[in-house]
């Protein structure tokens, strides 16, 4: 075989990558507890004076709902504990449910906890909170990025919290039921500028359209796929896993692509374009590459989708 996932990773190496976000991430995870909920909150604050969360049911709530209302009975100082201990990923029932989640449920849960706080019935952070010089800091870092980026940073800041998934051991994942996917009728067609490929222009249509089984069947049977600052994940079932898990009613908006030959028969796509989510809507459109690398007979060996360092990157598809 002559490519493996490895070596699949480093096409187009000229891509710029938003490495601010990990950056600012890995700032924040020297934060402590107390430093990292207020740095949260007023990051939130920040980012909902330009754009707010555009569905707030862009989540089913009701996998939370017991951890919620166990959280909405309890004291101030109690709720306060509750939210340190995800921060520190600690050992507790409610850390071990938490991580059980899929990301869009745990974002759900912190946007509730979020109207909570604001509304009183969970312990808000404390009126005058000063930050500490680093937190201080990392929230200035946060400010400098661009609204897809400062998303992303909040995403995962929240993804990562709670007890640590890998040490669960056997364990029932929790997601929301996969919607049904749109009707023919109510689909829509990408067209990217220099790209004729159908493997490509499907790969687009049929996750516009929550359509996965459509989506798995253009991947090779050990294809991968690697989403923004992680590893890939390898092979048609843990694929689709993830496009259930995590991927509903995402709007990909490809703009542009390049294709080039690759060895073996292989070929090379770089596609760049916007991405919204179904929390910001419109709001945010985070600015993407994609970078295919498909097999002689056309299927998706390995895909990368990156999170740009700046809109300048979308005209970027030189190799
Ligand atoms: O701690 O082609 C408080 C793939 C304070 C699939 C709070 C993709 C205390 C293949 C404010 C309460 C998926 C890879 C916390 C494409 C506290 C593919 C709450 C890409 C935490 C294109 C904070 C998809 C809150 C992409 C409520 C790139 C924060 C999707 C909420 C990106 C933050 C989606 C929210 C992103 C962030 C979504 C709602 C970045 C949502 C971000």
């Amino acid at each position: 075989m002559p490519f493996t996932i490895d070596a699949a990773r480093s096409i187009f190496p000229n891509t710029l990558a938003a490495d601010a976000v990990p950056a600012t991430i890995a700032r924040f995870n020297q934060l402590n507890a107390e430093d990292q909920l207020a740095w949260i909150w007023f990051a939130y604050l920040e980012m909902g004076q330009s754009i707010t969360v555009a569905a707030p049911g862009a989540a089913s709530m009701q996998f939370a709902e017991g951890v919620l209302q166990d959280i909405r009975q309890m004291s101030f100082s109690e709720q306060t504990q509750v939210m340190c201990d995800l921060a520190n990923h600690a050992d507790t029932p409610i850390c071990r449910a938490y991580a059980s989640w899929s990301p869009n449920i745990k974002l759900g849960f912190w946007y509730q906890l979020g109207q909570w706080m604001e509304e009183g019935v969970v312990a808000p952070i404390p009126t005058g909170y000063q930050l500490s010089a680093n937190a201080s800091a990392v929230l200035q870092a946060i400010r400098e990025l661009d609204q897809g980026q400062q998303i992303t940073v909040l995403r995962n800041a929240v993804v990562d919290m709670g007890f640590d998934p890998s040490k669960l051991g056997n364990y029932t994942r929790v997601s929301e039921p996969v919607v049904a996917p749109k009707d023919m009728s109510q689909r829509t067609k990408v067209t990217i500028e220099g790209i004729s490929n159908q493997t490509v222009l499907d790969y687009m249509d049929n996750l516009n359209a929550n359509d996965f089984d459509a989506l798995i069947a253009l991947f090779e049977q050990d294809g991968a796929l690697q989403p923004p600052f992680q590893k890939p994940i390898v092979g048609k079932d843990a694929v689709l896993r993830f496009f259930r898990e995590e991927c509903q009613n995402l709007k990909l908006m490809p703009e542009r692509g390049v294709v080039e030959p690759a060895e073996d028969g292989y070929t090379q796509i770089k596609v760049t374009g916007k991405v919204q989510t179904p929390w910001f809507g419109a709001a945010v459109g985070m600015n993407m590459a994609w970078r295919f690398l498909l097999s002689p007979n056309n299927k998706i060996f390995f895909v990368a989708i990156d999170l740009l360092a700046s809109p300048k990157e979308l005209l970027n598809l030189v190799r």
